[in-house]
């Protein structure tokens, strides 16, 4: 074990870098804030209070979906590959790990950071929180890469109106309405596929999928599509012919990926060679339907904890997988990564997701409160995240998601819709899935106008942005819920239970997926 340790002082440089399996900073005193850096695009990025560990999110099953989740329930603030704290003079000592596999986290007067196995490179930056998180950025191009392709580009994606309930004659009807909307991409998101696992067209898609690529290209634009390759959902006919694929833990027990879509989900091991060319080939075919546009989600599973065919570290791991996904793909491809480990996803992407997904709600009290997930899809929890990692915009195309400029099945107000709207703005990314028979004529054209400006950005503190001289002030998206009291708490521990009941999100799955299609037949 090679430790190394360093003193906080008056004296501290503005920016060292030190080599060392475990790097413990001791401070003058416990500092207040301490900045929290989620794992992949849904986790939880913030500055928090220190006074106050924040409590552990439920419910517990969906962890590996949400958490780097050896350390879920880890007591002490603690975050993936960076810690921050916050100084009295409002400088910031920022330690971060220049390579892969490092967690940080605070105890009292001790900032420490550690690999997970071997040694590697730190960066430990003092002094204004902008210049600090800029030159780390920076030091991360170097080792990692940095995106090429930086033309931005504007994205409808059928995820936030119709969700799974796609279909191709739906579909055809939007491309058709979306008329002379200046759109560069159109995005076919989850729903076109015979199962998590199974990435062919489903009997929605009678046509079949190069079919859709094409009509959306005669339009002008890019035709775009979501797959998870990394995971399958355990009634997949990937899963069941080759288990063998799937990572297990030392007991040689399939490792959980999560639960979603009424589903237990496994992940592949990216360390196989036969898992490496079936997801060579898939991404080959894919971009052979005529797909120029690809969004790659649940990409954490490659780097969950387990057992692999090699050994090595699980992010270096994830890493060789998503190599040879990008590869495949093309590298003229454009490629947006989706609920990925953050670190390990640059220089192989064109554009990240920063944060969990939006919602047309604010905030649900359901997840905030009672389940105290910071990582469900919700407008204030997205604006949270991302705006904590605005930082990482000179790496990689920052996406913070879609806005809404619809008013029918959104419960957003103005205020909370420009917000969102701000958001993506200052992150250079413009999504949306706004349905164009949901849009009134003037929201339609303030879609128009959204998409057709271009922005002049200023940051001018940490929430607080010109953006084409309008001050924007992203503060009050930023504060967690309040932590339950009285009766909430005994409603927490039973919306907890029953979130962690493999049934329960089943039933709920299926209810939501009747109410959409209820919804979506009166199109
Ligand atoms: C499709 C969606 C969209 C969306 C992605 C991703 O924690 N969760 O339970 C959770 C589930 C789904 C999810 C995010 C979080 O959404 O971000 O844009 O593509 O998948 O299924």
């Amino acid at each position: 074990m090679y430790m190394q340790s360093i003193e906080f002082n008056e004296q501290f440089p503005a920016e060292q870098v030190v080599s060392a399996d475990s790097l413990v900073i001791t401070l003058l005193m416990a500092p207040k804030r301490f900045f929290r850096h989620g794992w992949q695009s849904w986790s939880l990025a913030t500055w928090t209070d220190t006074a106050s560990p924040l409590p552990i999110q439920k419910p517990y099953l969906l962890h590996a979906m949400q958490h780097n989740p050896d350390y879920a329930k880890y007591p002490y603030p603690n975050g993936s590959w960076i810690g921050a704290i916050e100084m009295e003079n409002e400088n910031i000592l920022l330690l971060g790990s220049l390579g892969l596999d490092a967690h940080v986290e605070l105890i009292n007067d001790h900032l420490r950071g550690w690999y997970e196995s071997g040694s590697g490179d730190w960066f430990v930056g003092y002094g204004r929180e902008q210049s600090i998180f800029t030159r780390y950025a920076d030091l991360l191009g170097r080792r990692l890469g940095s995106a090429k392709n930086r033309t931005p580009l504007r994205v409808w994606c059928s995820w936030y109106s119709l969700y799974t309930a796609i279909n191709e004659t739906m579909l055809i009807k939007v491309i058709d309405d979306l008329d002379d909307l200046p759109f560069d991409v159109i995005q076919v998101d989850d729903g076109w596929q015979k199962a998590v696992g199974d990435w062919e067209a489903n009997n929605k898609f009678p046509s079949g999928m190069t079919a859709l690529a094409d009509k959306i290209k005669l339009t002008g634009r890019k035709a775009g599509i979501w797959l998870a390759p990394l995971i399958a959902a355990k009634s997949s006919k990937l899963f069941r012919d080759h288990p063998d694929w799937f990572l297990s833990d030392t007991h040689g027990k399939f490792v959980s990926a999560g639960f979603n879509w009424g589903e237990y989900l496994y992940t592949l091991d990216t360390t196989h060679p036969d898992v490496l060319t079936w997801l060579s080939t898939l991404m080959k075919q894919v971009h052979g339907w005529g797909f120029e546009y690809i969004k790659l989600d649940f990409l954490y599973g490659g780097a969950l904890p387990g057992r692999r065919h090699l050994d090595m570290p699980r992010e270096a791991a994830y890493r060789i997988g998503l190599k040879v996904l990008r590869e495949a793909m093309g590298m003229d491809t454009f490629f947006l990564s989706c609920g990925a480990p953050i670190l390990p996803s640059l220089g192989l992407c064109d554009a990240l997701r920063i944060g969990p997904d939006v919602a047309g709600e604010w905030e649900n009290t359901r997840d905030s409160l009672l389940l105290y997930n910071p990582t469900i899809p919700g407008t204030k929890n997205a604006i949270r995240t991302s705006i904590h990692r605005k930082w990482l915009g000179s790496l990689v195309q920052t996406d913070p998601d879609v806005v809404y400029f619809r008013s029918f099945e959104c419960s957003l107000n103005d205020e909370q819709k420009s917000l969102l709207q701000d958001l993506a703005l200052v992150c250079g990314f413009k999504a949306t899935s706004d349905l164009p028979v949901w849009l009134k004529s003037d929201e339609r054209e303030k879609l128009r106008a959204f998409l057709s400006a271009r922005s002049e950005i200023n940051q001018l503190s940490r929430y607080v942005f010109n953006v084409d001289g309008k001050i924007v002030d992203f503060s009050s998206a930023i504060p967690l819920p309040e932590r339950p009291k009285g009766l909430d708490i005994i409603k927490g521990v039973l919306t907890g239970w029953l979130g962690n009941q493999a049934w329960v999100l089943k039933i709920l799955d299926s209810i939501q997926r009747n109410a959409l299609k209820k919804k979506i037949k009166d199109l």
